[in-house]
């Protein structure tokens, strides 16, 4: 299917003169390299549930694996902003291939980086920032997602290293993953973090199918069948529940900015359309009922835009918490997804059709409201915030 992408970047409040030009070059060019190779082959592989593998080096090769990790470990030691203009032009283009690269980042790198050994750094990320090799994270479990620290995956120890057994859900990537970062309890029930890698004997990785959302992203399982992970592949720097935790403050912050991308593609689109489509002899953006959803849609992606870049700069200097976080996730993913529902409407018929992205932005949109911790969840992190009391458990 031929796709013609005319989409037109909107800033309504000037946001862009906050960032520096170095920021500004990155977005021209993650937003090329969308236009130029993604937006015309998305809908095609969504529509046939297959992940797009030969995007993989041109990924690399715009900086989006690991783009602030520092450059001595191959990344490109941007800063959190950078980052973040990455994963929204990205998901401009589709969530599912920002997933890929914030797992990449966010949870593969980003552990190994902060909690793993000198050596594992070495040996493992360069050749992820190259996309060389690609990688996963597995913390949900059939029986587990809301709640990871009641996680049952299990370290035995065993000769020089540990037996991994157990099973995770959901995870992005693993189906053509060649490591995972897999976080299980040892015998004293701490949660440690180990790097699986494909080929250890009683590792295997099933493809989720049938999915109606992120179709051109990649889903599995990850099982493990006393598989022996040598001590060596133990992340050494951190212990416990706030290890997963703390990548996940980073996949978040990602996911709030990539939210914008895909609003503002649905957002585009609708407008564009509402000019062109004349119903009773006007343009339907003539209509005062059309105009209250494209106002309100620009008034939304307006303030998501305020808000990430706010966290963006506490986030350079250390001070994002993770609350905040959960705010910008919640949020951004939730107006994003109303913005799609929205925009859907107003290209009546046409809105369901994949000539037009929306309904896929839409589709994929249901995941990631869900994935990185649910609506809910992050409503009930901001009550515990203000609150001081959990109303988890
Ligand atoms: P709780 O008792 O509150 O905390 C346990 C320990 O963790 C610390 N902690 C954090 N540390 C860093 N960052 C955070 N965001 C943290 N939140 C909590 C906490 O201080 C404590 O540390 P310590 O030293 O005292 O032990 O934990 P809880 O069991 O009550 O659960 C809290 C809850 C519900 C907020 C948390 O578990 C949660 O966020 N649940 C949602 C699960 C989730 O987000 N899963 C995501 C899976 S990965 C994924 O979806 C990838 S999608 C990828 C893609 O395709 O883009
Ligand atoms: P549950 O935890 O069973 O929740 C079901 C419902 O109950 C939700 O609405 C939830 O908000 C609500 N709920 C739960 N607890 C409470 C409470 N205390 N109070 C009020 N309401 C509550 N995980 C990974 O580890 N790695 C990945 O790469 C990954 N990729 C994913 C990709 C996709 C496409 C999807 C769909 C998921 C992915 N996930 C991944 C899993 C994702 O993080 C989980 O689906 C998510 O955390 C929710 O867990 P759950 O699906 O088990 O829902």
């Amino acid at each position: 299917m031929a796709f013609s992408d005319k989409f037109q970047y909107h800033d309504y409040y000037l946001v862009e003169e906050l960032l520096t030009d170095e920021h500004r070059l990155i977005r021209e060019s993650v937003r090329a390299w969308v236009k130029k190779e993604l937006t015309p082959i998305i809908e095609d592989y969504a529509q046939r549930a297959e992940f797009p593998s030969h995007l993989i080096p041109g990924l690399a090769g715009i900086g989006a694996f690991g783009p602030y990790i520092p450059q001595e470990y191959g990344g490109a030691g941007l800063d959190q902003i950078a980052y973040g203009i990455i994963m929204q032009e990205l998901e401009r283009g589709d969530s599912g291939i920002r997933s890929t690269a914030s797992v990449q980042s966010s949870l593969v790198m980003y552990p190994i980086f902060a909690f793993g050994s000198e050596e594992q750094k070495q040996k493992y990320l360069p050749r992820l920032a190259r996309g060389e090799i690609m990688g996963c994270f597995g913390l949900t479990e059939p029986n587990h997602g809301s709640d990871p620290g009641s996680m049952e995956s299990s370290l035995r120890r065993h000769g020089q290293g540990y037996l991994l057994n157990g099973a995770k859900m959901w995870i992005s990537n693993a189906p053509f993953a060649d490591i995972a970062v897999v976080w299980a309890k040892d015998e004293e029930g701490t949660i440690r973090g180990v790097i699986v890698e494909r080929g250890m004997e009683g590792f295997s990785t099933p493809e989720t199918h049938k999915k109606w959302s992120l179709r051109a992203s990649a889903t599995g399982e990850l099982v493990f069948d006393n598989v022996f992970i040598p001590e060596e592949n133990v992340l050494p720097g951190v212990k416990g529940l706030k290890g997963p935790l703390s990548c996940l403050n980073s996949a978040r912050y990602g996911i709030a900015w990539g939210a914008i991308g895909a609003a503002l593609d649905c957002y585009d689109t609708a407008l564009r359309y509402s000019l062109e489509r004349h119903q009773f002899g006007r343009p339907i953006a003539s209509f005062q009922l059309q105009q209250k959803k494209l106002a309100e849609m620009i008034t939304e992606i307006t303030k998501a835009q305020l808000l990430v870049w706010r966290l963006g700069i506490l986030k350079n200097e250390n001070r994002a918490t993770p609350a905040q976080i959960s705010m910008a996730k919640r949020n951004n993913v939730h107006m994003a997804l109303t913005v799609a529902r929205e925009a859907r409407q107003i290209l009546g018929g046409m809105g369901i059709i994949g000539e037009y992205s929306i309904m896929r932005h839409m589709m994929n949109l249901e995941s990631v409201i869900t994935y990185e911790g649910t609506h809910d969840i992050h409503l009930l992190i901001t009550g515990m915030d203000i609150t001081g009391l959990s109303a988890f458990k």
